[in-house]
């Protein structure tokens, strides 16, 4: 029986465990990625546990989430981090060298080896053949001190591509179309690996945006092989030396299988307010235009950019449409200026902003209200672009271009060509990598480099250990697939602050229920309600922090994210599953309820939680590996590290 490529790579980086699903293994982790908006709390964990240099071959702190610097904060936060970085011996990309997904693919990743990032769309490094997971900070922290990092083993999920993608539909149109079949939980506790002989007719950046978004389904990392199409754009990029041929056995054996004939897909789009939400484009093309956005780490890649000029150059934006352009590195911007393509959409009357997440985090370009927006990000949840009664539907860079010139959706398969337009595949080019945006730690150590510490960074709430008798009041009573924006909103407004937990921690669930921050700290001790899919989304652990800090004890849920809970674990919050899903009604805001010899019960899988003032009693799932068991009654992961040191 053969192997799938991602137990290929895992097993070579085993260090303990047995490679089976569902069993906890450590493996070695050669590569690390943090941003800043998750970094700060990073390198604030990793000054904690005090390494000296990095364990790692190759460790890179990335600016690009919080850049706008409308006050000190971000500033302060970017200079923090740098220092840190000097002093272990972490490279730094300073803000305007571009989105940490598409600089880390494009100058660093390489087939074959680990990346572990503080940041959900890691995964984005799949695209070359690497096994890539987001992870909340404090793992990236000490992967970073260890050179390691504990998971449960995903099944893998086989991805059969066949057929060629036509004109009109894109890489974007493949990931959506895999949403719209396994939805935004569909990839939890899975790999999702792409095989079959479709794979070669997509390129390396075309896999990245795929691999990006497998984030939405869930999934704790998707991969490509690496083949022809992978040693071309390392080519490209001047590293052809990092290039092995990588792929799964001819007779791996999947968990499961989905097909996917390339030759059908249409455009697609994801709808409001669910990357999942997916619907042909034909079936809303009509629809007025307000805004469109193209960018974001899903697709802001070299050809990303080449064809939306394509489509704008000689044409000009609806004059009813706001466009803007975020191209994902200073290295394709230079390029897309010194090929006149920059001109051509600056002239169509494109915006221009800056190399990095931007809009997609809510960083400014907010749409009217009640604005139609179309976005090429991989995120569209309810708030996030900053206005709350817009909608944001997510497209490919085409459908999303041809928008901008239509001023309404425009299905590019029908009516590209009667309006003229023809995409052909961008000219092949090399790239000159520029250096000048990276600060090296040559030269600097712990020693001779002192932590810059501005004043709006403050220590992190930390838990103590779990005692016996847990007590709660339910402080919020919560549906389906509730967010980490949910959780801990992000806008320009929010996220100067994440060094801030104290301060952040005001506007918890604010969107959802304006009223939680306060009830929880009344309530001194509370509980969260959830649904399925509880803490989807972004690797922000703010999503645990904040709740610790307002006192937060338990998560009893339907169903948990990945990262989320783990995040969770590592502040020494218990996320619960209830045995019997009729139990989510009948709990209600202001419920008391007490778990008695916590610390025994959390052996058994299983825990009884009961309500106080009736006694009625709840049966949930505790189901933890040794390690998470530790951490609990430790009361988080610092606190276990430092019982064992
Ligand atoms: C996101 O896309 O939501 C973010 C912002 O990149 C997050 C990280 C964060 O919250 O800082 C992510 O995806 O992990
Ligand atoms: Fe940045 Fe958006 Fe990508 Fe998150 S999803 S890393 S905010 S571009």
């Amino acid at each position: 029986m053969g192997n799938t490529l991602a137990y290929k790579i895992l097993a070579d980086h085993l260090v303990a465990g047995e490679l089976a699903a569902g069993s906890e293994v450590t493996i070695r982790i050669d590569q690390t990625l943090t941003q800043d908006s998750t970094g700060t709390m990073v390198y604030l964990q990793l000054e904690a546990i005090d390494p000296d240099r990095v364990q790692t071959e190759l460790s890179v702190a990335y600016v690009d989430h919080n850049t706008l610097q409308t006050g000190f904060e971000n500033a302060d936060d970017h200079a923090f981090i740098e220092s840190v970085a000097k002093r272990h011996g972490i490279l730094f990309s300073k803000p305007g060298g571009g989105i940490c997904h598409q600089l880390h693919f494009e100058n660093y990743g390489i087939p074959g080896k680990t990346l572990l990032g503080s940041d959900s769309h890691t995964p984005t490094g799949g695209g070359l053949g690497m096994i890539a997971i987001g992870a909340g900070g404090l793992d990236v922290a000490m992967a970073m001190a260890r050179g390691t990092y504990s998971l449960t083993v995903p099944k893998v999920i086989g991805v059969r591509l066949t057929g060629e993608l036509r004109p009109w539909a894109s890489a974007k149109d493949v990931i959506l179309h895999v949403l719209r079949e396994l939805s935004v939980k569909g990839g939890v506790g899975r790999i999702v690996e792409y095989f079959g002989e479709g794979v070669v007719t997509l390129g390396a950046a075309d896999r990245a945006t795929i691999t990006n978004m497998g984030a939405e389904l869930g999934a704790t990392t998707s991969i490509f092989p690496s083949d022809e199409r992978t040693k071309e754009y390392l080519a490209s990029l001047g590293r052809a030396d990092d290039f092995i041929p990588l792929a799964a056995d001819a007779d791996a054996v999947y968990d499961e299988i989905l097909k996917v004939d390339l030759s059908a897909l249409t455009p697609l789009a994801a709808m409001p307010h669910s990357p999942d939400n997916v619907a042909p484009v034909s079936e809303i093309a009509g629809m007025t235009v307000n805004q469109v956005a193209i960018g974001s780490c899903t697709n802001s890649s070299y050809g990303d950019m080449m064809k939306a000029a394509q489509i704008l150059r000689g044409r000009r934006v609806h004059p009813e449409v706001s466009l803007v352009i975020a191209p994902g590195s200073a290295d394709i911007l230079s390029k897309l200026a010194a090929n006149g393509a920059l001109s051509s959409v600056i002239d169509a009357g494109a915006r221009i902003i800056e190399c990095a997440c931007g809009p997609c985090i809510g960083m400014g370009q907010s749409p009217k209200s009640g604005a139609v927006s179309l976005r090429t990000f991989n995120r569209n949840f309810k708030g996030r672009s900053g206005t709350l009664d817009a909608d944001v539907y997510l497209v490919s860079p085409e459908t999303a271009a041809l928008a901008a010139v239509t001023g309404v959706i425009t299905d590019g398969l029908a009516d590209g060509a009667a309006l003229g337009i023809e995409l052909s595949a961008p000219e092949a080019v090399t790239f000159e990598r520029n250096p000048n945006f990276i600060v090296r730690p040559d030269g600097f150590t712990k020693e001779n480099t002192p932590v810059e510490m501005g004043p709006n960074i403050k220590p992190f709430p930390q838990n103590t250990a779990l005692p016996q008798r847990v007590t709660g009041r339910v402080v919020l009573h919560a549906g389906d697939n509730v967010t980490t924006d949910d959780i801990m909103p992000s806008d320009s407004r929010l996220l100067p602050y994440r060094s801030n937990i104290p301060y952040l921690a005001n506007f918890c669930f604010e969107k959802i229920d304006s009223g939680f921050a306060s009830r929880a700290k009344n309530a001194g001790a509370g509980v969260i309600i959830g649904g399925e899919n509880y803490g989807q989304g972004s690797s922000r652990e703010h999503a645990a922090l904040a709740p610790l800090y307002l006192g937060i004890k338990f998560v009893i849920a339907k169903s948990f994210a990945r990262i989320h809970r783990s995040n969770l674990i590592n502040s020494g919050i218990l996320p619960l599953v209830f045995r019997d899903h009729s139990d989510y009604a009948k709990l209600s805001i202001g419920t008391n309820l007490v778990i008695e010899n916590a610390v025994e019960q959390l052996d058994g899988g299983e825990l009884v939680v009961t309500d106080a003032d009736t006694g009625r009693e709840y049966r949930v799932a505790g189901e933890f590996s040794e390690l998470e068991r530790k951490m609990l009654r430790a009361g988080g992961k610092i606190n276990m590290v430092k019982e064992s040191a």
